[in-house]
């Protein structure tokens, strides 16, 4: 058994091997994956994270595809996770994104990874930042975050990025869905792909309408909406040139500091919120359920006393 000081080293000197393994007891909720993190904890924090996020099918990948490509083109070297929200055992999605990926993933200054979102324990947000981390620690100059954004916990591995990246694709009322998803506010550029196909021009007038309507970060900063074809490569000059300016817009603002610092608090309590409601919902045995229903229904004790009789045991054993 690899020990968790071995792949400290291994990730220390960039061996992806050592990487993979980290992340695989990241996943599993192996004790080991947090000796790790901790252990190359002072190398994380210099990849350019970017979160690229938006409904099924609107060409995540395919995009991620055509930007890493630019990025290892011009030299850099480039880490991939992409959230599979499919269920572990069909493995569609997986399998597709792998061929997707192709010649990309297959490169030496590539390092790509899915993980699925379901069945991670702990929660998918807190494996997937753990996962990034090691990634980051590992050396890549950007790390680019695929999730689908169709739910809160979407919007939390956004949470993870520098730069968060919505897709949307023209037509089908793409634009209104990400808005209701709360993925519009989050966006720090908007990218409007498959523009070779009909209704471009509406979904765009639409997306500057959307961003018009009261928005915070507009009064700090334009988002821009960027055209792409990711099939065909188009617009991924533009792609890149914006998150550059981005970037520059974080550190020339000092904002980069303080948008880390609100992450890593979230996260910290994420970790409580998965932690405790292990130890409190999970491990209590049904048995224990039945008498505390019992206890309701038969009118001796409310739904507030159970709970707080639950916490008060908590505090007795930790
Ligand atoms: N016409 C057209 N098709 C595209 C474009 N970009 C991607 N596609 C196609 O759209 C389909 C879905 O692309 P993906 O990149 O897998 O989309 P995704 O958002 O990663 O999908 P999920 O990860 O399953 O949510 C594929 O068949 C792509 O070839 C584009 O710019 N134009
Ligand atoms: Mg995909």
């Amino acid at each position: 058994m690899i020990s968790s000081s071995e792949l400290i080293q291994g990730i220390a000197r960039a061996q992806r091997l050592a990487l993979a393994r980290s992340i695989t007891l990241i996943e599993r909720n192996d004790p080991r994956g947090q000796e790790v993190l901790q252990g190359v904890w002072h190398r994380v924090g210099r990849a350019h994270r970017i979160g690229i996020t938006g409904s099924p099918g609107c060409g995540k990948s395919t995009l991620v595809r055509a930007l890493t490509k630019s990025f290892v083109d011009g030299g850099a070297r480039v880490g991939i996770i992409a959230v599979d929200p499919s269920s572990p055992f069909t493995g569609g999605a997986l399998l597709g994104d792998r061929i997707r990926m192709g010649d990309v993933a297959a490169s030496g200054n590539v390092f790509y990874r899915s993980m699925a979102s379901r069945g991670a324990l702990g929660g998918l947000a807190v494996a997937t930042q753990d996962a990034a981390d090691l990634v980051d620690a590992y050396g890549v100059d950007y790390l680019l975050l695929e999730t689908v954004g169709v739910g809160q916990s979407e919007v939390e591995v956004a949470d993870a990025a520098d730069t968060s990246v919505v897709v949307i694709a023209p037509g089908a009322g793409d634009g209104m869905q990400a808005m209701k998803a709360g993925l519009i506010e989050i966006a720090d550029l908007i990218v409007v792909n498959k523009a070779d196909r009909e209704g471009v021009e509406q979904t765009c007038a639409e997306l500057q309408a959307m961003l018009c309507l009261g928005e915070k970060k507009a009064a700090s900063r334009q988002v821009p909406i960027i055209r792409t074809i990711a099939t065909l490569d188009s617009g991924i000059d533009e792609f890149e040139k914006q998150i550059a300016r981005h970037y520059e817009y974080q550190q020339q603002n000092n904002v980069r500091s303080s948008l880390r610092a609100g992450q890593l608090k979230r996260r910290i309590r994420q970790c409580v919120v998965d932690s405790v409601q292990k130890k409190f919902l999970d491990e209590i045995p049904e048995e224990q359920w039945a008498q505390y229903l019992n206890e309701v229904q038969s009118g001796t004790e409310t739904p507030g006393g159970i709970a707080r009789r639950i916490v008060g045991e908590y505090r007795n054993i930790s």
